[in-house]
């Protein structure tokens, strides 16, 4: 039902913004290790490991949401259901330490692919604060 909800708002979204290499992945163009997948979300492993588990939550239509700066109040339900899938993946991952949820946001934030995700890092004791 709230699904059906979200994809209808998402169709009205015309993404302008560039297609990136998550796009790309979405549409199975270049391989991942995808964790989970439903209608709205994906989550999969990051290629460039920054701790023992590391994996990324993006949503599966860019919608205009190239960085999380530039959402809006129609994202809202798209941002929380990427958030769930965060947890949701860390438990099915055995995260049960706990784990980091970091959103990189452009040039100051480090960001280098323009379509929102979440970094999922745990598996290990880390450290605070980042630089
Ligand atoms: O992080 C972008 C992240 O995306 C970075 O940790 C590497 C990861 N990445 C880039 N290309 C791929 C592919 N093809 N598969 C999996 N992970 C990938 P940012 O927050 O934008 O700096």
């Amino acid at each position: 039902e709230q699904l059906n909800a979200q994809e209808a708002i998402l169709k009205g979204m015309q993404d302008s913004t560039e297609p990136t290499i998550f796009d790309k992945i979405v549409s199975k163009e270049i391989p991942a290790t995808v964790l989970y997948e439903d209608n709205l979300a994906m989550a999969f492993k990051d290629v460039n490991p920054v701790a023992k588990t590391h994996f990324l939550v993006i949503p599966k239509i860019k919608a205009g949401l190239s960085q999380l700066s530039k959402a809006n109040e129609d994202h809202k339900m798209l941002l929380g259901h990427c958030m769930y899938v965060a947890q949701m993946v860390a438990k099915q991952e055995k995260l049960e330490k706990g784990f980091r949820v970091v959103i990189n946001d452009g040039v100051d934030g480090c960001q280098s692919v323009y379509h929102l995700h979440l970094h999922v890092i745990g598996g290990q004791q880390l450290s605070w604060p980042p630089g």
